[in-house]
Formats: structure tokens, sequence, C-alpha cells
């Protein structure tokens, strides 16, 4: 169905060589978008994926950029505008989680969670909108988490980014709807990523927490993340904004069960 179909799209997904970024890239591709995958550090593993998406027929180029570093950004931007067209489709994905908790979190990493989780959605975003604004049209996507909603011990640094972000995609709504932008959010509940493998470990009571508090009774994978992704980025969602589109598997619809029910 064309309301899906992201034909002529240049789509930009931060932070995706690995993970939920990678799988969102993916599946843009598959719906027929030109996706430019980011990475901030290796090269080869940029162009390995870049190799890997093109083997399955989508069209699929590498920029190296660390999106905490406005001028980075800046060339990235203009480069990917003169190479591959305007960019379509923003997905702010990159993102990291040092768990420690506040008491014991050094407020570098404090700082370094903010700075990665939220202020970079910021300064991508402020680059990418102004062509969009030129050109009214326009879809922005900032990964958020269950961590925009609830607490949890271990993760304050990462949840204030997280509920943040929320906070920040609502506001971009607010300023940049009306020039037929839509700007909204994805929160991802537990899925089964590098992120997530230490809370998956063998013996960590954690990972039954979890498949005992989610009401679909197990952890996601991470291509179950795409549906969202392909529907924001869309036609289908052309009068959707400022939402955050939580796929949770049913988290947030409940206080959980007691673990011996
Ligand atoms: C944690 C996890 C979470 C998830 C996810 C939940 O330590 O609780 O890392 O933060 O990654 O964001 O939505």
């Amino acid at each position: 169905m064309k309301l899906f179909d992201l034909d002529g799209k240049v789509a930009l997904v931060t932070g995706s060589t690995d993970g939920l970024g990678k799988a969102m890239a993916y599946g843009l591709g598959k719906a027929n978008a030109t996706v430019i995958i980011n990475g901030r550090s290796s090269i080869d593993k940029l162009n390995q994926v870049v190799e890997e998406f093109k083997n399955q027929g989508i069209n699929a180029h590498g920029f190296l950029c660390d999106v905490t570093k406005e001028q980075e950004i800046e060339l990235m931007v203009k480069e990917i505008g003169k190479s591959f067209g305007a960019i379509d489709i923003l997905v702010n994905n990159a993102g990291v989680n040092f768990r420690a908790r506040l008491l014991e979190i050094p407020t570098e990493l404090f700082r370094r969670n903010i700075e990665i989780n939220l202020q970079s959605p910021f300064i991508v975003s402020k680059n990418v909108v102004r062509g969009m604004i030129a050109r009214k049209s326009g879809k922005i996507i900032n990964i958020c988490s269950l961590m925009s909603e609830l607490g949890r011990d271990s993760v304050g640094a990462y949840a204030s980014s997280k509920g943040g972000l929320k906070m920040l995609t609502q506001n971009m709504a607010t300023e940049w709807a009306r020039h037929n932008i839509q700007i909204n959010g994805i929160g991802p509940g537990y899925f089964a990523t590098k992120l997530t493998a230490p809370l998956r470990e063998k013996g960590n009571p954690f990972n039954d927490f979890i498949i005992n508090r989610t009401p679909s009774g197990r952890w996601a994978n991470p291509e179950e993340l795409v549906g969202a992704a392909i529907f924001l980025s869309s036609k289908a969602s052309d009068f959707v904004n400022g939402h955050i589109l939580y796929v949770d598997g049913g988290i947030l619809a409940t206080i959980g069960k007691p673990i011996n029910e």
C-alpha cells in the first residue's frame, strides 16, 4: 500500500550500525527509502553494514559522524544533501546507558548520558529541520524509552535524558508541526540488544522480572520496532504529531503481577 511506502525518501538513522538503529534502518530500506547508516567510531563496521544492506537490495550509504559534535553534524547534513538528496526522515536513535545509582554515578557520566541521548537529537534535528521547513515536509522520530515514563534503580541518568527527550519531542512538534513536519517519538520497551545484554545474563534475576512484568511475557526482537518506525516515517502518520508510541508489550498498561502468580 502506498500509504506506507517510502520510495524516493532519504532517511538518516543515527547510531545505526547495531541494535535497534540497525533494525529500523533495515526496515526503512525495505520500505524503499534510501538509508544513511551512521556510526561514530569504526569505518569498517559502517562499511560492513552498508554492504550487508546493499546485498539485500537496499539503497544504503554510510556516514561516520559523532552526533555530539555540532561541526561534524553540519558537515554530515550538507554532504548527505549534496550526494543523496535532502533528508526527508530523521531518526534520532544514537544513545547510551551508563547504569549506576544516582549517589554513585560520576557527574561526568551523568553529563555524557544527557549529551548523547538528549542534546544530540536537538543538534542533529536543528541542522536537518531547516531544509524540511523550506520544503514544507519532513518526519523526525526521537527514540525515547519506557524510561521516558518510569524510573528504575541505576538508570537515573538515562531516564532523565529520555524523559527530557519526550519533552523535546513535544516542543519540536509545538514549534515545527505548522510547517507540515511530523515529530514523534518511539518508546521501546525491553528489547534483546547489546545495550540490554547485561540485564539478560544467566543468573540475573532482572531477566525473569522483565518477563513477568511484561503482559506479552517476553523480551522483544529488534525487528519488532520496524512497524512503528515505518508508520511514523510514512504518509500514514501525516496528522500524528508530538506523540510517543510505546512498543513495550503492554508494560505501561499495567502495574504487573506478583512473581508467584
Ligand atoms: C535498563 C534498560 C532500559 C532499556 C530500555 C527500556 O537498564 O532498564 O537498559 O533502559 O534499555 O530503554 O525502555
